[in-house]
């Protein structure tokens, strides 16, 4: 692989992925800039995802402004060349040589190349270290070398355990695991800078710590961890929208990755005349096919703009566990509750009337999981303590 300068043109950018390179001993990289070049340097060059088995007998990399070694003008002016990126390139091996970069003066050089995860011989090769690997001289600006997470962050529930339905999920505990993997949000940061969370949904802040998603552009979703059972529910959604034709649909997919998603139910979102004036929709008799653990649970947005509060899975016959990744993961709405500890304890015992519900005390309800005993049924509750939300 290299560069054979006529065959590359001045300003066209090309970009060269996934690629494994065996038993080649010559420099893996080479640009070599002469006058039988047509054109005055090269741009916007992207290699990504090289791995090169073997040790190479030249340096991995040979960038340099001069004679070609068989001919060619004796005083090359080529231009500057710039804009190269090498992403995730390892050498399983050594090099004979270190690898050069080499402009021959301040109007013929290399500019803005960086080296982001270069690993050669099992070293990663950083600014500390790149004297080790590199020769680049002094004309050449902005040659950098990095290192990131090449991991795919993993896709967590936001209070740590799946939401166990029948409950209420705010729409803004959605998972963690960022961008891509716990949703998808098309543009970069918050536009309404709700200090809830800090990544790309767009939360605005409610009332009491209550955050609200707007933004929801066609196409966007996030994702929900959840235990569910196979089942008849009502779900419920509470929302606003000030346009038309706007709404989502609620998909379930295998958790924690979440593939073969299958929709739940389409739910079309009506002008409720104002962004700030939400009404709470309601669609009896969706089905889960298939219940789990660990289940996926994904809104997406298929129309045009809503902002969504929180969804609500319920069912006629049960209480609903309503699920707040607050001091206490349980809101009581029947006559009678216990909170019982794995152990049979009781923690928090509902009084009636009236129907509050009475911990003992108070802040003793430490996170875990909790069975909650409503008249006839046995839930499990994960309760939640998360810093700061409420
Ligand atoms: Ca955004
Ligand atoms: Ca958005
Ligand atoms: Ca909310």
């Amino acid at each position: 692989m290299g560069y054979w300068g006529y065959s590359m043109d001045y300003d066209h950018a090309s970009r060269v992925t996934d690629v494994d390179v065996k038993n080649y001993t010559s420099p893996i990289f080479q640009i070599i800039l002469d006058a039988d070049s047509p054109r005055k340097g090269f741009r916007n060059q992207y290699y990504e995802d090289i791995r090169i088995e073997g040790d190479i007998s030249g340096p991995l990399l040979r960038v340099e402004n001069r004679p070609y070694p068989w001919g060619g003008n004796s005083n090359p002016e080529l231009g500057n060349s710039k804009n190269f990126t090498f992403k995730n390139i390892t050498l399983e091996g050594t090099q004979a040589r270190k690898s050069t970069i080499s402009g021959k003066d301040a109007n013929n050089g290399h500019h803005d190349y960086l080296f982001e995860n270069l690993s050669i011989n099992g070293v990663a090769v950083t600014e500390s270290n790149k004297d080790d690997f590199f020769t680049v001289n002094s004309f050449t600006s902005n040659i950098r070398f990095v290192t990131t997470s090449t991991e795919t962050p993993q896709q967590e529930p936001f209070g740590n355990f799946p939401v166990v339905m029948p409950a209420r999920i705010q729409a803004e505990y959605y998972d963690q695991g960022g961008r891509n993997v716990a949703y998808y949000d098309m543009d970069e940061g918050n536009k309404y800078h709700s200090t809830l969370r800090s990544d790309d949904v767009d939360i605005k802040d409610a009332a009491a710590g209550n955050g609200i998603i707007g933004g929801n552009a066609p196409g966007e979703w996030r994702e929900y961890s959840i235990a569910v059972e196979a089942d008849t529910y009502e779900l419920a959604a509470r929302v606003s929208c000030a346009g038309k034709d706007a709404g989502m649909i609620v998909l379930l997919g295998n958790g924690p990755e979440g593939s073969s998603f299958e929709t739940l139910d389409t739910i079309p979102i009506p002008n409720t005349g104002d962004w700030r004036t939400f009404e709470e929709l309601k669609h009896d008799g969706v089905t889960v096919p298939l219940g789990g653990a660990h289940k996926i649970l994904r809104l997406e947005t298929i129309g045009n703009y809503f902002d969504i509060d929180w969804i609500e899975f319920s069912k006629a016959d049960a209480t609903p566990a309503a699920y707040r990744p607050a001091r206490f993961g349980i809101t009581a709405r029947t006559d009678r509750v216990d909170i019982i500890r794995i152990d049979g304890s009781i923690v928090a015992r509902s009084l009636t009337p009236p129907a509050a519900l009475q911990l003992f005390p108070a802040e003793t309800l430490s996170p875990g999981i909790y069975l909650v005993r409503t008249p006839g049924k046995i839930h499990i509750m994960n309760a939640v303590d998360l810093q700061g939300a409420h």
